[in-house]
């Protein structure tokens, strides 16, 4: 659905070599049947689409995926008082997408999630909605108790069945 629409989160990419990270989190918010939208707009190539993107989008959360200098979370962080969530993206020098996101100054901050964190972005989305909608708390505590089964799943194969 295009920005503007009723969808709940917007997802902006710095780049569309960033996709891969940008699927996760699309994925993540399909399973929770949260409705969003995914965009390419850069900081440094496009800013005033950014800031159209920004202005007309009705989303609850920004989630702002992007590599090298990530100034596209704290671009959209200065033009609203909405959440946002920024996920660096690894390249070749370590650190630096996610410094850049996570560095942000008093007054404006960003939610970082990890590096390529995409499905982590798309979590933190769900849980500040989740505030103020039972029907998606229900489905994160159901979500978790699917990550423990899991967990004592692989715990009964690895100890061979005992
Ligand atoms: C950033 O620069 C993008 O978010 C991407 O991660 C990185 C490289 O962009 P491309 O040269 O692949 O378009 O702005």
């Amino acid at each position: 659905m295009a920005a503007g629409g009723a969808d709940d989160v917007t997802i902006l990419l710095g780049s569309r070599s960033d996709m891969e990270v940008a699927e996760k989190c699309s994925a993540t918010l399909k399973e929770f049947g949260v409705p969003h939208t995914v965009r390419v707009a850069s900081a440094h190539r496009t800013p005033q689409k950014v800031l159209d993107i920004v202005a007309q989008s009705k989303a609850k959360v920004f989630v702002c995926v992007a590599g090298m200098s990530n100034a596209l979370a704290g671009y959209v962080a200065a033009h609203t008082t909405r959440p946002v969530i920024g996920v660096p993206i690894s390249g070749k020098v370590p650190m630096d997408s996610l410094l850049s996101t996570v560095q942000m100054p008093p007054g404006i901050p960003v939610a970082t999630v990890g590096v390529d964190r995409g499905e982590n972005a798309a979590l933190l989305a769900v849980q500040i909605m989740a505030v103020s909608n039972r029907d998606l708390d229900e489905r994160l505590k159901q979500y978790r108790k699917q990550g423990a089964e899991k967990v004592e799943k692989d715990d009964s194969e690895v100890r061979g069945g005992r």
